[in-house]
């Protein structure tokens, strides 16, 4: 029988189990990534863990997220990460480089190698041919002090791409197209696995905008095979030599097919507030726009961005569009430079931001109140962008170019437009700082005020009692339970005062009830915990007292920082009781520590009489961090 890419990437670095679907598996992690806005905990995390030598090929500490400094917070953490990453051998990107995910697939990416990345879009990788995953902070720690990762054999999706687009129609698209068939519930447990003529067709940046977004699917990863077009793209990048061709078996056996013809594929847009509330553009029709901003890690590189100055060149941004574009990389932006296509960009009216996260993460130009704004980015979450009460719709660089100049949501098709020739980017390093090597040196750290201790979990005892202080819906991200924006962001090493933010815009009261409670349980609806990997979605909850999350079911990443963290996620076995739980209800585990070692928990409803039974769902692995009160317990008492 014939094997995926997939399965053969994982099989080549399995280090403990079998790869059959639902079962847990240890791989080798030849790579690690961190962000700034994650990197803070993992390296407070791999400091704690008293490491003399990390264990991976190569790790590397981008500064993309935090790059706004208005205070000593954000330059602090910079500061606080370049410390420890040269204390422990790891490369550091400085900011002004660009995006992680866009730096990663130039500088590092190296196809059939294993990354994982304290950041969601991790898989981007997967457009370069990796196995690239996204994880919480601790994960990544661990990752580099053990060089392993374990996670649940995914099952493999293949989406086979016949066709080839017609213009103005472009990769963000496709992932448009795959999010609104399969959801953002659709990838769960699943790696998305791109076949078919159509590969062809797409260049390495393309594939990459599409396993980026296999995010928002839930997806564990999504990977492109490694063709002639990825030699063509490491060559331009000056890394010929690490270039790899990858391919699943002809005969590969999948678990599910989705058959995409690129040309009938359609310019789309997702409309708030969610990835997969997608529509095509001519159906939504011309609606009025404010803000257009292209960039962040999902449609920043060179081809999107010259795609966007051929489409600006000689025209006027319309006067009621603010129109920021954000290149991915300092690369990009410096080929931008000396072919003219900054100028053709900036002289049509549009505002040039630096190469980083910027506006995807709210860190600067939120909308005006109201507002419609299109972006090329990849979440248009509620109050993501920074003004709660604004429309964002996702769409491709294309539609986002052209509709910045008309002034309302349109595309060009039927216009020409002609396609991008590759360019020589060739190898530049002259933002990164290399470390001795990667033997831990005494390199002192940097600490700033800002950085506070990360809060530890008690060990599992008898009876665990807590009072239900939240009850909440489907599809709850982690910006709903850890809000992110330029106010909150520098914080991300401070636990306690991120407490005051926590649930922020769904129930304001959250944090002080938690403190009234003790204890807390919290009650979900369907993939609870989706989008974001920032384990502050569990570390805060933990700080408020949060000992258990009751829920219909729930994203991976949350749900294995949860754990990691000593909360206990647990899915109702009959979702109707869902419904008859209510805020303020004193909710019982009695003998937990027992309970936790089976397969089921019955939960005793002490206010209404009422028990629920509620499956845990955790590996051998998972059952001891609960019972230590998490990972770093359960580690310091082996
Ligand atoms: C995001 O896009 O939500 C982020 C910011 O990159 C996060 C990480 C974070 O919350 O710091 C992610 O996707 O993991
Ligand atoms: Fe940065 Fe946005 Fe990409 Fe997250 S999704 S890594 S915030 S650009």
């Amino acid at each position: 029988m014939g094997k995926t890419l997939a399965y053969k990437i994982l099989e080549q670095h399995l280090v403990e189990g079998q790869l059959i679907p639902g079962e847990e598996v240890k791989i080798k992690i030849d790579q690690t990534l961190t962000q700034d806005s994650t990197g803070t905990m993992v390296y407070l995390q791999l400091e704690a863990m008293d490491v003399d030598q990390i264990q991976t090929e190569l790790s590397v500490a981008y500064i993309d997220h935090n790059t706004l400094q208005t205070g000593y917070e954000n330059p602090d953490d910079h500061e606080f990460i370049k410390s420890v990453a040269k204390r422990h051998g790891v490369l550091f990107s400085k900011p002004g480089n660009g995006i992680c995910h866009q730096l990663h697939i130039e500088n590092f990416g190296i196809p059939g190698k294993t990354l994982l990345g304290s950041d969601s879009h991790t898989p981007t990788g997967g457009g370069i041919g990796m196995i690239a995953i996204g994880a919480g902070g601790l994960d990544v720690a661990m990752a580099m002090a053990k060089g392993t990762y374990s996670l649940i054999t995914p099952k493999v999706i293949n989406v086979k791409l016949t066709g080839k687009l017609r213009p103005w129609v472009s990769a963000k698209d496709i992932i448009l197209y795959v999010l609104q068939q399969l959801t953002v519930k659709g990838g769960v447990g699943k790696i998305v696995e791109y076949t078919g003529e159509g590969v062809k067709t797409l260049s390495v940046t393309d594939r990459a905008t599409i396993t980026n977004m296999g995010a928002e699917l839930g997806a564990t990863t999504s990977v492109f095979p490694s063709d002639e077009n990825t030699k063509a793209f490491m060559e331009s990048q000056g890394r010929g030599a690490d270039f790899v061709a990858l391919a699943a078996d002809e005969d590969a056996v999948y678990d599910e097919i989705l058959e995409v013809n690129l040309s009938e594929l359609e310019p789309l847009a997702a409309k708030p507030h969610s990835p997969d509330n997608v529509d095509s553009v001519e159906n939504i029709g011309k609606i009025k726009i404010d803000q257009v901003a292209i960039g962040s890690c999902t449609n920043s590189s060179y081809t999107d961005l010259m795609k966007v100055a051929q489409i600006l060149k000689g025209k006027k941004v319309h006067e009621d569009v603010s129109l920021v574009i954000s290149p991915g990389s300092s690369k990009i932006l410096t080929q931008l430079a000396k072919n003219g296509a900054l100028a053709d960009m900036i002289s049509a009216g549009a505002r040039i931001i630096e190469n980083a996260c910027g506006p995807c993460i709210g860190m600067g130009q939120s909308p005006k109140s109201e507002g419609v704004s299109l972006r090329t980015f990849n979440r248009n979450f509620k109050g993501r962008s920074g003004t709660k009460n604004a429309d964002i719709y996702l769409v491709s660089p294309e539609t986002a170019a052209i509709s910045a100049i008309e002034g309302v949501l349109t595309t060009g098709m039927g216009t020409d437009l002609a396609e991008i020739e590759m360019v020589d980017f060739g190898f530049n390093d002259n933002f990164i700082v290399y470390p001795k090597d990667s033997t831990k040196d005494n390199t002192p750290v940097s600490m700033g005020p800002n950085i506070k201790p990360f809060p530890l979990n008690v060990a599992l005892k008898d009876d665990l009692a807590a009072k239900v202080v939240l009850h909440v819906g489907d599809n709850i991200t982690t910006d709903d339970i850890m809000p992110s924006d330029s106010r909150i962001l520098p914080y991300r090493s401070n636990v306690p005062h991120l407490s005051n933010y926590c649930f922020e815009n769904i129930d304001k009261e959250f944090p002080q009830r938690c403190k009234e409670a003790g204890n807390g349980v919290i009650v979900g609806g369907e993939n609870y915990g989706q989008g974001s990997s920032r384990e502050h979605a569990a570390l805060v909850p933990l700080y408020l007292g949060v000992r258990f999350v009751m829920a219909k079911s729930f994203a991976r990443i949350h749900r294995s920082n949860l754990i990691n963290s000593g909360i206990i996620p647990m899915v109702f076995a009959d979702a109707a009781d869902y419904d008859k739980i209510s805020l303020g209800d004193d909710l019982v585990i009695e003998n937990a520590e027992a309970q936790i070692s089976g397969d089921e928990v019955i939960i005793k409803n002490a206010t209404t009489g009422a028990t629920y039974k509620m499956i845990p769902n955790l590996s051998d692995l998972e059952k001891k961090m609960i019972m230590a009160g998490g990972k770093i317990n359960m580690i310091k008492g082996e």
